[in-house]
């Protein structure tokens, strides 16, 4: 955790701050304290670019892993429309990368080293999408409930300091908005169908509730970024406040439509706050450290289209008209 030294920046900066020019630093913070965007040209501590990078990189990573779970249904996916919605829906995932992979440029990492960090597992990406969508149920749970913690966590960011992310962030939620309803509709066509639908839809949630639990970070007492990142205005809301903010408009749908959600210790309090069981952080760990049912499956998917579309990239990169496709 970062201590208490770093809040009052007139002192000697240690630490993460070391070496940072105190006269700088304490205009910036005071810029950020007034809510002023920081823009890429302006003056930022090293650490403020260090987590952002780290930050908006990983976001971009879950957004183009998080189109592969879903992919899979488009197929499958019950009907035309749906088929169509669900293309459309990982369209805009992939597009998102691509807004947030260019608003991580800005702070001075190239896309290829995102990329190559990504591909050789050096940089994490959303713990959520390292599961398995088994049934069609899976992938309306993704849509419905992983799309509303995004949301929640991406409506509070989107006022952070920093002015690239911000704007990327807030284009992405407008789009993740259709994203939540055409989730909602799918859950809502199994919760309120045959008793088969009911059941799939049923063992969906029952699958997806510690990974969703999970996706809003490690509790408060464990994070280890939290601190400094709502200091510098880049995270709005702590994980657990995210986590209850979740909990408190996404339960009573659950409950509403009829299904159970598989925790006996979920309850709301007379104080608004909801008490549940503690995830469980080794999980957490073991998934985002490369542990997780796919994600030997994921970063393979990427590899190889990393692979299959360098020709591609050669070709545009060249004038010369020589390059073909290898299958050609
Ligand atoms: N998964 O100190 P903290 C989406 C890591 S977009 C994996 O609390 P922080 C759209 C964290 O990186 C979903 N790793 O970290 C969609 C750190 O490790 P490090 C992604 C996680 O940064 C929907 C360590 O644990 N959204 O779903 C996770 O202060 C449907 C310590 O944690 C974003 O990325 C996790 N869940 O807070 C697409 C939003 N949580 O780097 C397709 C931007 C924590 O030291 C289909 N990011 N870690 O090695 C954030 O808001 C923050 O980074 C948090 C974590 C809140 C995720």
């Amino acid at each position: 955790m970062y201590g208490n030294a770093y809040i009052d920046t007139t002192e000697k900066p240690a630490g993460i701050l070391e070496g940072e020019d105190p006269q700088r630093l304490q205009e910036f913070e005071a810029r950020v304290a007034r809510g002023e965007k920081i823009e890429p040209k302006d003056w930022m501590p090293r650490e403020y670019r260090k987590q952002l990078i780290r930050m908006i990189e990983q976001h971009g990573h879950s957004e183009i892993i998080g189109a592969l779970p879903e992919g899979t249904w488009i197929t499958r996916a019950p009907g035309f429309k749906r088929k169509l919605a669900l293309m459309a829906k990982v369209q805009d995932e992939v597009g998102h990368a691509q807004l947030l992979y260019s608003a991580a440029e800005t702070l001075g990492k190239t896309r290829e080293a995102m990329i190559n960090d990504l591909i050789t597992g050096k940089s994490k990406y959303s713990n959520v999408f390292n599961y398995p969508a088994y049934t069609w149920a899976d992938a309306c749970i993704i849509a419905w409930l992983i799309d509303a913690g995004a949301i929640i966590n991406q409506v509070a960011n989107a006022k952070g300091s920093y002015g690239p992310y911000g704007r990327a962030l807030d284009r992405i939620c407008t789009e993740e908005s259709f994203h939540l309803k055409y989730g909602h509709d799918n859950v809502v066509t199994l919760a309120t169908g045959t008793p088969k639908q009911r059941e799939m839809v049923q063992a969906a949630l029952t699958r997806w509730w510690p990974p969703i639990m999970h996706f809003f970070g490690p509790s408060d007492k464990i994070s280890s970024h939290t601190e400094i990142l709502m200091r510098w205005k880049v995270k709005m809301a702590t994980n657990d406040d995210m986590r209850q903010q979740f909990l408190n408009m996404y339960v009573p749908k659950i409950w509403d439509l009829g299904l159970n959600v598989p925790d006996v210790n979920l309850k709301k309090n007379e104080d608004g706050k909801w008490d549940y069981t503690e995830p469980d952080w080794e999980e957490f760990k073991r998934v985002i450290n490369g542990g997780g049912p796919c994600n030997a499956e994921r970063l393979a998917v990427r590899r190889m289209a990393e692979e299959r579309g360098r020709w591609v990239r050669n070709a545009l990169n060249t004038s010369d008209a020589k390059y073909v496709a290898p299958f050609a």
